[in-house]
């Protein structure tokens, strides 16, 4: 048995766009954005006419697209310039911005150029997330509030050095509170599945209704369960929970989108079950071309097997990073090994917790030559359901809550350097961890999460 190990669980409830295939017609500056999924208002454009166009013209190519003009920003009879009406439109309910839908009304004669509601932030401005002052995990040394041995991700988002909503994170635990406050912007959906139900294995992957991701203890779709998925779900919150929503928590990628792979259910896990979980989120990543960079693995304390290390090695040849919690023995993993996390496989990225005070956690796992960075574990608020339907938030020690942030961090490098290969992304974020001498003898070279320093740094090859 594979049992997630969890330690000094304690409540605290505190409160309660894809880009499809562009056309040449949409600038190529206003795709980039889209396909980095910079933030828009949901369901808004602006659209610059031509200075020729009519009311009825206009009106008809906003009326082909089901959008209609709210109000006009600059009028042709004011402009300096020889342009036509700049106009507001919004879009009927059902209807998204996207690449395609941007295309088409730009290819309309009556339209200029046309562009989503971009949603701007001040810079060095914080996210208005309530939780915040108790986010230690998420401060940093610059920050405000600050945190010495936080890792720092507030300061990766006052840089404007910002999460991408293409990334993919595929959670490996318990399930997840889908409908949660915090993390249903971010639950994935599955495009071959569709958002609805239907009895049928769409896109004949062999599961049927696999919307956000699947349940191997229960074999069924419903990946959220009841509150006994609460250490899923929070591990979920610290990986990608919303940001600026003004609810909650935020996780340390927060646009990152989660796959569930349920297979710790509340008696824990068996290796067939995490076989099964890993190869999954394997198989979505080669058949559906999604860019599931990483997956989050907060479980331990069974035996060596060689079924599950083929399979994490499969998913690193698909370029999936897998962060393994070090294990909460308080043991030395160069000498007794834990598994998964002391699987030696080059995608592989074995974390220790520490406390607030920087130190390792008395609970957490160590090891100079096998455990490769620590990250915070001890007092991590984060999301977890409350009952059935209502979402919440606790406090969680563990090295169960440290990998989440690594995973979260592996996601944001990604992000800003979508060419990022697993093994590119594991080097920077060792490389630009802190080395903190309380760490010695503990954590291979001393190493801390730091991801205040994650930047776009890599090009991709032409
Ligand atoms: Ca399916
Ligand atoms: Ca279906
Ligand atoms: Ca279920
Ligand atoms: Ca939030």
């Amino acid at each position: 048995m594979i049992g997630n190990r969890r330690i000094a669980l304690c409540m605290f409830v505190l409160l309660a766009a894809a880009a499809e295939s562009v056309a040449a017609a949409t600038s190529p500056a206003v795709q980039a954005s889209l396909k980095a999924g910079r933030p828009f208002v949901a369901g808004e454009l602006l659209v610059q006419f031509k200075p020729g166009a009519s009311e009825a013209a206009k009106a008809a190519a906003l009326g082909r697209q089901g959008a209609q003009a709210t109000r006009t920003l600059l009028g042709k009879a004011r402009r300096k310039d020889a342009k036509g009406d700049l106009v507001q439109a919004q879009l009927g309910k059902g209807r998204k911005v996207d690449a395609a839908l941007l295309a088409r009304l730009a290819a309309d004669p009556a339209v200029d150029f046309v562009e989503p509601n971009w949603i701007y932030r001040s810079q060095q401005s914080n996210p208005d997330d309530p939780g915040l002052g108790k986010l230690w995990g998420m401060q940093g040394a610059s920050t405000s509030p600050a945190h010495p041995y936080g890792s720092g991700a507030l300061a990766a988002w006052n840089a404007d050095a910002l999460c991408s909503s293409q990334v993919h994170v595929g959670i490996v635990d318990e399930g997840l509170m889908t409908s949660h406050p915090d993390l249903r912007a971010n639950v994935w959906v599955n495009p071959g599945e569709g958002s609805r139900a239907d009895r049928k294995d769409n896109d004949g992957n062999g599961l049927v209704d696999d919307i956000h991701g699947w349940d191997f203890v229960g074999n069924n779709a419903s990946v959220f369960d009841s509150t006994v998925d609460d250490h899923g779900t929070h591990v979920a919150g610290t990986v990608a929970a919303q940001a600026n929503n003004a609810t909650g928590v935020f996780g340390v990628c927060p646009s990152a989108r989660l796959i569930s792979a349920k297979f710790l259910g509340s008696n824990g896990g068996t290796t067939a079950g995490a076989v099964q979980a890993i190869n999954y989120l394997t198989e979505l990543k080669l058949a559906k071309k999604i860019r599931l960079v990483a997956t989050n693995n907060s479980w331990g304390g069974g035996g060596y097997s060689q079924a599950l290390y083929d399979a994490i090695q499969t998913a690193g040849r698909a370029n999936i990073l897998f962060v393994a919690a070090a294990g909460n023995s308080g043991s030395s993993n160069d000498t007794t090994p834990s598994y998964p996390a002391s699987y030696a496989l080059p995608n592989l990225i074995a974390v220790a917790a520490i406390g607030p005070s920087g130190q390792l956690a008395g609970f957490s796992n160590y090891g100079p030559n096998s455990v490769h960075i620590a990250a915070p574990g001890v007092d991590i608020l984060s999301s977890v359901p409350t009952s059935k339907r209502a979402g919440g938030y606790a406090y969680m020690s563990g090295t169960s809550m440290a990998a989440p942030h690594v995973t979260g961090a592996a996601a944001l490098y990604a992000s800003l350097n979508p060419c990022a290969s697993a093994a590119q992304i594991r080097e920077a974020l060792l490389r630009l961890a802190v080395r903190d001498p309380q760490l010695t003898g503990l954590v291979q070279q001393t190493r801390r999460l730091d991801a205040s320093k994650i930047r776009a740094e890599l090009a991709c090859a032409p």
